[in-house]
């Protein structure tokens, strides 16, 4: 049986973070992907709680997930644990925002989260984002759902999210809604009890 583009793509990403850690060629490789195939399509699940973090591959260099998300659910304020993130948006349109260091450091004021830029990324668009040059909120735009590769380098089982009124942050624990189109039950190991990933 002949590979799913979508394995063939992650069998590429390998290749590229063997021959440079840093992965130059990442973008390129994700672009020709969205460009080609929708095989992805198979495990793209939705639910009406929460934007879905559904895992196609996960190894020691990289992680890669496919988000899905309904009009309205916008993830929290977030960084990304020190890796390397890239998203490549499949369907639909997601802005990104992104936000500076708390200022309040580790002093009692509570200062509001400075606001950055914010950019659409359309179909065929690929953002990356790493701490140093922010963290971020991802919200579907046009008011219809959207899908998004996302390819976490290395992969990334906490983070920290962000209150924008005060700075204020708390680690969370990522997990699955789904591995490879199967449905992770809400008491498995993946799921972290349910939370994949609460809202703000
Ligand atoms: N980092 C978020 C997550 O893994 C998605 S926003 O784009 O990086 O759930
Ligand atoms: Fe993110």
């Amino acid at each position: 049986m002949s590979q799913r583009p979508i394995d063939e793509l992650c069998a590429a990403l390998q290749a590229e973070f063997d021959r440079d850690s840093r992965g130059k060629g990442i973008s390129s490789l994700l672009s020709a992907y969205q460009a080609e195939h929708r095989d992805w399509d198979d495990w793209a699940l939705w639910s009406d709680e929460r934007y879905t973090r559904n895992l196609v591959s996960r190894g020691n260099s990289f992680e890669l997930l496919l988000l899905c998300w309904n009009p309205g659910q916008e993830s929290p304020i977030h960084d990304h644990a020190g890796q390397n993130c890239w998203m490549a948006v499949l369907e639909g349109q997601l802005e990104e925002i992104h936000y500076g260091e708390p200022e309040n450091g580790a002093s009692e004021r509570l200062v509001p989260l400075e606001k950055g830029r914010a950019k659409s990324f359309g179909e065929g668009g690929v953002a990356f984002i790493d701490d140093s040059i922010a963290y971020h909120l991802i919200r579907p735009a046009g008011g219809v759902r959207a899908v998004s590769l996302h390819l976490y380098a290395k992969p990334i089982d906490t983070c920290k999210i962000f209150c924008p009124d005060t700075g204020q942050a708390e680690d969370v624990a990522l997990g699955y809604h789904s591995v490879r189109g199967e449905l992770v039950g809400s008491d498995s190991p993946e799921a972290i009890r349910g939370r994949f990933f609460p809202g703000p």
